[in-house]
């Protein structure tokens, strides 16, 4: 009998792409089986208050070389999510725990976990050494 696949999304610039972005959607897609992206426009960067190194489509380019992530999409404002856990029939959403708490009201609609960030690296950080 076919288990239901279980979906799974997360948020993020993903800018300079490195080990830190990449554990979490290794352990994002290890908690279920299709693993949606949803990866902040340029615009909404401009709104995050983010300088991205990268454009969205290079960023966007680059997560698809990653085998964890399964669709990308457009994150355009913060008020998509419930839409797109909707949409996406998602079971899980994932966020690293510097955004601790800041979507539980999503718990109406699907789990919601945060996990621990991967320590010593940042994008930042990456920018500061070039
Ligand atoms: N991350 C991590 N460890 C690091 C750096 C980042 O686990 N050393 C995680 C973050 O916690 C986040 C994801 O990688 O879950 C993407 O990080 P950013 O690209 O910095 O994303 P952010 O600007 O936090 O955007 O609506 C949500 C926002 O779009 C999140």
């Amino acid at each position: 009998m076919e288990t239901k696949k279980k979906t799974v999304l997360t948020y993020g610039t993903f800018d300079l792409l490195h080990f830190g972005h990449l554990e979490i959607l290794r352990r994002a897609k290890e908690m279920g089986d299709f693993l949606i992206v949803g990866l902040s426009t340029d615009r909404f960067n401009e709104i995050k208050g983010k300088q991205c190194v990268h454009d969205y489509q290079t960023r966007k380019n680059m997560l698809e070389a990653v085998k964890y992530a399964d669709l990308i999409i457009p994150e355009e404002d913060w008020e998509q999510k419930t839409k797109d856990v909707q949409d996406h029939h998602v079971d899980l959403f994932i966020m690293g725990d510097d955004w601790a708490g800041k979507f539980d009201y999503l718990k109406d609609y699907c789990e919601v976990k945060y996990l621990p960030r991967t320590k010593g690296i940042s994008t930042t950080k990456l920018k500061a050494l070039l």
